[in-house]
């Protein structure tokens, strides 16, 4: 729960009205503070009066003071280039954070009149996100490689995930390992997968670049006239492939049914929302993406997807210390989908490296 205390410590404008728990993002806590408007000059127009004030989940990065002067970093550079996107309010005595207690809180300016989804049907919106994830990308092409932060180590090593994995099958501290045993077998004969992104970025022949590293649909802002207007979660801006931003995308937006469906006869990639997705992801960055990556992106969406499995696999059989859940069985449901899109999108590898090739081809 926030605390007065907390909110009080920000450089808010007007007096708080209403706070209330907000969004669904698996790992911080996330408040809208709403304040009383404020007249701007005089004029009818009126500043910002809601905020969003998350606690920074210490679980999952272990140094909030770093993590949040690499928010401010890059949210100033991208400001710099017209990119407007999270937006920093200090605390009172002009700090990026506040820290009450023991916990890391931060404040950011609501975006107003845009909105996430956690699922969409329409076709122009879907090509608005990938539009939306090619701008990022391009412009953060020319920040500093090693001005980023690491804030979690091996994010995206799958094969590091897989070595996690592991560990936890061997803890087996809930006592659950004998309820995924169809889980475990096909997530090890799928292993192979995960060399392929790994040894491009160790030969340089895909590139590592800031990429945003967590691109699902409701990191994805869409304004009310449906256009594309800015990525936020900046919590895992790191070096990174593009591949697994545009894979994470699809993973998350493709779907046919819920992250956490229970009926996994219905899991299946919307092959019409892979096209329109893909085609605003490259109407912005084709200049911007080399054969090798081009050749990978159907790779990608299956490797990132083992990845969340095996990371949800993890989470279920340690006891949900990671990701936030309703209810005990959601980690494990959530990563049945993932390996049930996995083996769709086997199914259908050839049609999707068509709809990619065909769209390049028309260039
Ligand atoms: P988590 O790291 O837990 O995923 P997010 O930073 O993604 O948390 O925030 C959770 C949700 O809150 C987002 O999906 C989005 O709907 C909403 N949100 C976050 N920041 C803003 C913002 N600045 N303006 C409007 N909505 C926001
Ligand atoms: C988490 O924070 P959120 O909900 O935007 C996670 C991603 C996973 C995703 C699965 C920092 O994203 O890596 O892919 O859940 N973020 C972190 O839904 O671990
Ligand atoms: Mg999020």
């Amino acid at each position: 729960m926030i605390q007065k205390k907390v909110i009080s410590s920000f450089a808010l404008l007007g007096v708080v009205l209403d706070i209330k728990k907000y969004g669904n993002g698996h790992i911080n806590e996330t408040y809208l503070i709403t304040t009383s408007k404020i007249p701007y000059l005089n004029q009818e127009k009126t500043i910002c009066n809601r905020y969003i004030m998350q606690s920074i989940n210490q679980h999952v990065f272990k140094n909030p003071k770093k993590l949040m002067k690499n928010i401010d970093l890059v949210t100033t550079y991208l400001s710099q280039k017209n990119y407007h996107s999270l937006e920093i309010v200090k605390t009172k005595k002009n700090k990026i954070y506040y820290k009450h207690h023991k916990t890391y809180w931060r404040c950011y300016k609501f975006i107003e009149n845009a909105r996430t989804y956690e699922t969409i049907d329409d076709l122009l919106i879907i090509e608005q996100m990938g539009i939306a994830i090619g701008q990022f990308e391009k412009i953060m092409l020319d920040y500093p490689l090693d001005k980023l932060y690491i804030s979690i180590p091996n994010f995206h090593n799958s094969s590091k995930r897989l070595e996690q994995f592991i560990q936890a099958l061997r803890r087996n501290k809930r006592q659950l390992k004998h309820t995924i045993r169809k889980e475990i077998r096909f997530i090890l004969s799928h292993s192979p997968y995960f060399s392929i992104i790994e040894k491009g970025i160790i030969n340089k022949t895909i590139r590592l670049i800031p990429t945003h590293n967590d691109t699902k649909i409701n990191n994805i802002m869409i304004d009310n006239n449906n256009k594309s207007v800015c990525l936020i979660d900046f919590d895992t801006i790191m070096p990174g492939t593009i591949l697994y931003d545009y894979g994470d995308a699809i993973r998350s937006i493709a779907l046919i049914g819920k992250e956490d469906e229970i009926d996994l006869s219905i899991i299946d990639i919307d092959l019409t929302k892979f096209h329109s997705f893909t085609k605003g992801y490259l109407s912005i960055m084709e200049d911007n993406i080399t054969n090798e990556e081009i050749n990978h992106l159907v790779d990608s969406i299956i490797i990132i997807t083992l990845e969340c499995s095996m990371r949800f696999l993890t989470d279920y059989l340690d006891g949900d210390v990671y990701f936030h859940v309703d209810d005990p069985m959601q980690n494990l449901r959530r990563a049945r989908v993932g390996i049930k899109f996995v083996k769709k999108i086997e199914e259908k590898k050839e049609q999707l490296e068509k709809i990619i090739f065909d769209m390049k081809s028309k260039k």
